[in-house]
């Protein structure tokens, strides 16, 4: 036997029996994959919408590291239906999820599932929020339901306990743990979820003097009066009417302290009251009103939801940190996204729901070191749908259920590239109804974007149930062409569009939509059982 042919038996011997001794795993990506609930790109500095927002130094150290999706797009601006997404490679309609209140059937085909089947150690921790028990971990230890901000209940298949501290830091030192303990045999997928910053916006006391003296920009739309887009008008996610000034804004009166903290501990509770008692008692002896109560309430919300952004950045930048030292970097793939945008102060708002931009966007960064160029940016039209797709190829694992989504995989090795006939248009639909946003669906391409609303609510609605805007022209969505005679021509391509991409993704306006409350599932599989459906 010569060499050539020895050697080659070798390669061939080392081949078969590497996955018995766990050699082949050694070489498969690792995933952590770190995820925040309404972190919007606005407040990302890597995004740099010239926004003049402070810098998220650890998001930017991935973005420089990695490549940053600059059109990614959620399919279902709220929790639990962009979770559900997330974990099938499925629009809403098809995935089970529809709205706030949906449960994740748990014998559902997802990716960490699959990851798990193929050999991966795989883990969850912090904000699921889809309600039956995470399937497909070998560990997970989440809340219930949307969770807390202080001193937090995890609910794991053990049981549950209180851990005393801020969510976002709690999550993380959880997730690191399991980290330092996970079964080493094995490539490992690291689902390490924050509450942060959602609503009611409660920053850790590590950040809570950020920001003190800083008077942020307000954005152009912040007294928006909805002039063309009459749906808008009926919404219920006002910085002026529908920020509440105690449990949203930390702006105290009485023993109202005691009610919004009560599961503070003692510590906990002196450092938020002294943080916000001067500011407090400034608005206390000289009450603003009119718009100078809104530009106080904005300003408040921006502190406080941005100080919760930090927070999750300096835990991004802890994970980071950790996988260096652990030698990890090399052979781990790092995803960053959040579930869906989120408004600051845009149109008057906060919140999220609608199809428009601020919403609609979804943060996405993915580092990978020796295949995604550093730096790099995308402007390829992406979607939650692909993620599921994505993270299989990249482990190398076969898909073996149908998605609507696309892998991104030969973005990533292209510096961002897309290949020839990717998407141009990204499809959109939204049933929940809360905070007065109603129904509608929508599509988007590079320029344009049609929203159609189908379920008007009085008759100043249904006269507007379509609404189109030029991206170009007007970024701000201010105003609605729909009607306008100059752009008939291109209303009736959209509304073609429209019909055809609504088609592809086999949706239609009638059946899963209508059904609102989901499937129940066996009390076991849930985290915490609901109660019985009254009759
Ligand atoms: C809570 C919030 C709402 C928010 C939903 C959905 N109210 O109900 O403002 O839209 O969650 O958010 S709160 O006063 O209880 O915070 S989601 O991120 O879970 O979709
Ligand atoms: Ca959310």
């Amino acid at each position: 036997m010569n060499m050539k042919t020895l050697s080659i038996r070798i390669l061939f011997l080392v081949t078969l029996l590497a996955p018995r001794f766990g050699y082949a795993e050694a070489n498969r990506p690792n995933i952590v994959f770190l995820f925040s609930d309404d972190l919007t790109t606005q407040a990302i500095s890597a995004y740099n919408y010239g926004l003049k927002l402070p810098p998220t130094p650890n998001f930017d150290r991935l973005a420089r590291d990695g490549m940053l999706f600059e059109n990614s797009f959620c399919g279902n601006s709220i929790c639990t239906p962009s979770r559900a997404t997330v974990m099938t490679g499925l629009h809403s309609h098809k995935n089970g999820i529809v709205n706030l209140g949906g449960a994740l059937d748990p014998h559902r085909p997802s990716w960490p599932k699959k990851l798990k089947q193929s050999g991966y150690t795989t883990a969850v921790f912090g904000k699921w929020h889809m309600k039956t028990k995470p399937n497909g971990f070998d560990d997970w230890e989440v809340f219930s339901g949307q969770g807390s901000y202080y001193n937090p209940d995890l609910f794991s298949a053990k049981g549950n306990r209180r851990v005393e501290g801020h969510s976002t830091d709690v999550v993380t030192d959880v997730a690191l743990n399991w980290l330092d303990n996970r079964d080493h045999s094995k490539p490992f997928a690291l689902l390490i979820q924050h509450k942060a910053p959602h609503r009611n916006w409660k920053p850790s006391i590590k950040e809570l003097e950020l920001y003190r003296d800083m008077t942020f920009p307000e954005p152009p739309s912040l007294f928006d009066n909805y002039e063309s887009r009459i749906a808008a008008k009926n919404h219920k996610m006002g910085i002026d009417e529908h920020m509440r000034m105690d449990s949203d804004l930390m702006m105290f009166r009485g023993d109202q302290a005691n009610r919004v903290l009560g599961r503070f501990t003692p510590e906990q509770r002196e450092a938020y009251l002294a943080a916000f008692q001067e500011e407090n008692d400034a608005f206390i002896a000289n009450p603003p009103t009119g718009k100078a109560l809104v530009r106080w309430k904005y300003q408040r919300y921006m502190k406080n939801y941005l100080r919760c952004v930090a927070g999750v950045d300096r835990n991004v930048g802890k994970v980071l940190d950790r996988l260096d030292e652990l030698n990890l970097t090399e052979n781990t793939i790092v995803v960053y996204c959040a579930d869906q945008g989120f408004y600051l102060g845009e149109h008057g708002w906060f919140d999220k729901r609608w199809a428009y931009e601020e919403s609609l966007r979804m943060p996405l960064i993915v580092r990978w070191p020796g295949t995604v160029k550093k730096g790099s940016r995308s402007s390829a039209m992406v979607q939650n749908i692909d993620y599921a797709p994505t993270l299989l190829d990249m482990a190398g694992v076969k898909l073996d259920w149908e998605v609507h989504g696309i892998s991104l995989l030969p973005l990533l090795k292209n510096g961002g590239a897309a290949p020839e006939n990717w998407r141009s248009t990204i499809y959109y639909r939204y049933i929940d109804g809360g905070h007065g946003v109603p129904q509608h669906s929508a599509i988007r391409t590079k320029d344009f974007k049609l929203l159609h609303f189908d379920q008007p609510r009085n008759a100043a609605e249904e006269a507007s149930i379509w609404e189109l805007f030029d991206l170009n022209q007007d970024p701000q969505e201010m105003l609605n062409l729909a009607g306008k005679r100059t752009h008939a021509t291109k209303l009736k391509s959209m509304k073609a569009l429209f019909h055809k991409t609504k088609q592809y993704y086999g949706d239609s306006d009638e059946g899963v939509w209508t059904n609102r409350r989901g499937v129940r599932f066996a009390d076991e599989d849930y985290i915490r059982p609901p109660r019985p459906r009254r009759r």
